[in-house]
C-alpha cells in the first residue's frame, strides 16, 4: 500500500512564503522550489507542499484539499472556518490595530461612533464595535487600506501593523489594538489516524526548532573556588556538564540558557568570576 502522505498548505508569495519555506528546511525536510506551480512534495518526508493565496488556506484546510497549513492568526479569525491551531510558529508576527488621522483629538473608542471605517478584516473589526459598543460604518475594501483615509474615503483604518511605518508615512495614528497576531500551524478537524501521526511528527521537529531558537548553549571557564556559586547561576536542562581544565584549579562548565535569561545571567556570571564565556546557537534541541 501506498504511504499516506500529510498535505501542507503555504503561502504561494508573500510574506510567510519564505519563513514557512525555512520553518520545513529547519525541521529536516527538504521542499524543491515552487514558486511556479501549485504542488511539489518532500524528497525526505511524506509531505506534498501546496502552494496557496494565504486568504484561501483556512477554506482549503476546513474542506481537506490540504490536511494542514500555514497562515496569519488575522486570517484564521478573519476566515472564520472549522480549523483548529495546532502551534504558533513564531515569525511574521502583526497586530491589527485601528488607526485615524494624526492630530485627531480620540480618547476611547467611542470617538468612532458615526465614522466611516475602511478594512480587509469585516469580520474581527465589527465584533470589536460591538464589544466595545461602538456603531460605525465598515467600509471593505482589499487593498492599500491605508491610503483611504488621505482621500476621504474613510474616518478611520483597521488594517495590520509591524514596524508602524505605513501609518506614519500616510499621516495616520494608531489608536487601538483589536488583536495581536501570530503566525500559526492549523489543521482540518477530521484528520485520518495516520495523518495525525504524520502531524505528530512533524510537531516534534517543529517544537525542537523552537526550542533550539530559544536556547543558546553557554561554555564557561571558572575557578573551582567559585565553581558552586557559577553553577548555581545555571539552570541548565538538568544539570551543568563540569570537565576539568588542563590548568590546576580551574574547570570548563557547559550548560544551556534560556534567550530571555540570557544577558542577565551572563553578567551574574562574569561577577561571579566566570572567564572565556562562549556562547553559541542550537540547532536542534531534543527533551
Ligand atoms: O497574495 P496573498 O493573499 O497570499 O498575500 P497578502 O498580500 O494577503 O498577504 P501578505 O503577504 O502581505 O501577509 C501575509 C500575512 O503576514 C498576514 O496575514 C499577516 O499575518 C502577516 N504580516 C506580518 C503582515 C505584516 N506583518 C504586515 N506588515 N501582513 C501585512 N503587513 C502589511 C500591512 O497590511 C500594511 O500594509 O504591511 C503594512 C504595515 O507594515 P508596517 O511595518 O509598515 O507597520
Ligand atoms: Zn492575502
Amino acid at each position: 500500500m501506498e504511504q499516506e502522505k500529510l498535505r501542507i498548505a503555504i503561502q504561494k508569495s508573500g510574506r510567510l512564503h519564505d519563513g514557512s519555506v525555512n520553518l520545513l528546511k529547519e525541521c529536516g525536510i527538504d521542499v524543491v522550489n515552487g514558486v511556479n506551480k501549485l504542488k511539489t512534495e518532500a524528497s525526505n518526508f511524506p509531505l506534498e507542499v501546496y502552494f496557496f493565496r494565504d486568504d484561501d488556506i483556512p477554506q482549503y484546510v476546513e474542506d481537506a484539499v490540504a490536511d494542514i497549513g500555514i497562515i496569519g492568526e488575522n486570517v484564521v479569525f478573519e476566515s472564520n472556518k472549522k480549523i483548529s491551531i495546532v502551534e504558533a510558529l513564531g515569525f511574521a508576527t502583526c497586530r491589527l490595530s485601528i488607526a485615524v488621522r494624526k492630530g485627531e483629538d480620540y480618547k476611547d473608542a467611542s470617538f468612532l461612533n458615526g465614522k466611516r471605517i475602511a478594512t480587509s478584516y469585516p469580520v474581527i473589526l465589527k465584533k470589536f464595535l460591538s464589544e466595545n459598543k461602538v456603531n460605525a460604518e465598515i467600509h471593505e475594501i482589499s487593498g492599500s487600506v491605508e491610503i483611504a483615509p488621505g482621500i476621504g474615503l474613510a474616518d478611520a483604518i483597521c488594517d495590520i501593523v509591524s514596524s508602524g511605518s505605513t501609518l506614519f508615512m500616510n499621516g495616520l495614528q494608531e489608536v487601538e489594538k483589536v488583536m495581536q497576531s501570530r503566525t500559526v500551524l492549523v489543521k482540518n478537524n477530521q484528520l485520518s489516524e495516520g495523518k495525525q501521526k504524520l502531524l505528530d511528527k512533524l510537531l516534534f521537529r517543529i517544537q525542537s526548532v523552537k526550542k533550539a531558537k530559544n536556547n543558546k548553549y553557554i561554555l564557561l571557564n571558572a575557578p573551582n573556588n567559585k565553581l558552586n556559586e557559577i553553577i548555581g547561576l545555571l539552570p541548565g536542562m538538568k544539570s551543568p556538564t563540569v570537565l576539568p581544565l588542563a590548568e590546576e584549579g580551574w574547570s570548563s562548565v557547559h550548560s544551556v540558557l534560556n534567550e530571555n535569561d540570557f544577558w542577565d545571567i551572563i553578567e551574574q556570571l562574569k561577577a561571579a568570576g566566570a572567564q572565556g564565556i562562549l556562547v553559541v546557537p542550537i540547532e536542534k534541541m531534543i527533551i
